[in-house]
């Protein structure tokens, strides 16, 4: 279903798995700051909504989306976390280089998936202007940094045997 018929932060709390054991990262990418700052927020919150302790919880920046899987590798390496969740926003513009980013990034973090024994979450907005990238980043059509922290509760669960 599209995001646009689909909250994104709609989701049935009764189904989302207790955090309070957990430990999680979050790469986010510095391009586009304002919209992956509110990503940020919104995977903090609903992080902590479900009972995931602050300090079990490593954020790193890098430059652009096209680095979160290397970031993301990283904080795999050093905080072993029970999942990493990537967060950025890729905005088309008047040249190719979207679909370079965008299948750069899908690619890198689809492997870390492969590669690894835990998530890596893809938290990433990829939209035509800045208005859609506004509606999926606190706005009328929810946040993806609560969906994907959501995803990254259930994810972890399923890869320790309790989902
Ligand atoms: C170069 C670039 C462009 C044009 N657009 C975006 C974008 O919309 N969102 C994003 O996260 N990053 C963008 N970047 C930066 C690349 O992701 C990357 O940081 C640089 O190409 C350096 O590797």
């Amino acid at each position: 279903m599209a995001s646009s018929l689909k909250n994104l932060s709609d989701h049935d709390p009764a189904s989302i798995p207790d955090g309070s054991s957990m430990k999680f990262g979050i790469v986010v990418a510095e391009w586009n700051e304002k919209i992956t700052a509110a990503l940020l927020e919104g995977a903090l919150a609903t992080l902590g909504k479900h009972g995931v302790k602050r300090e079990n919880i490593q954020i790193k920046t890098v430059p652009g989306s096209f680095e979160l899987p290397f970031g993301a590798r990283l904080v795999a390496e050093q905080f072993s976390p029970h999942a990493v969740i990537c967060l950025g926003c890729v905005i088309q513009g008047e040249t190719r280089h979207f679909d370079y980013i965008c299948q750069g990034v899908t690619m890198g973090i689809a492997e870390l998936n492969l590669d690894y024994d835990i998530p890596f979450i893809y938290g990433i907005l990829t939209t035509d202007d800045l208005q859609q990238a506004l509606d999926r980043a606190g706005g009328k059509h929810g946040n993806k940094g609560d969906e994907a922290a959501v995803t990254a509760l259930k994810m972890s669960a399923m890869a320790n045997g309790l989902a």
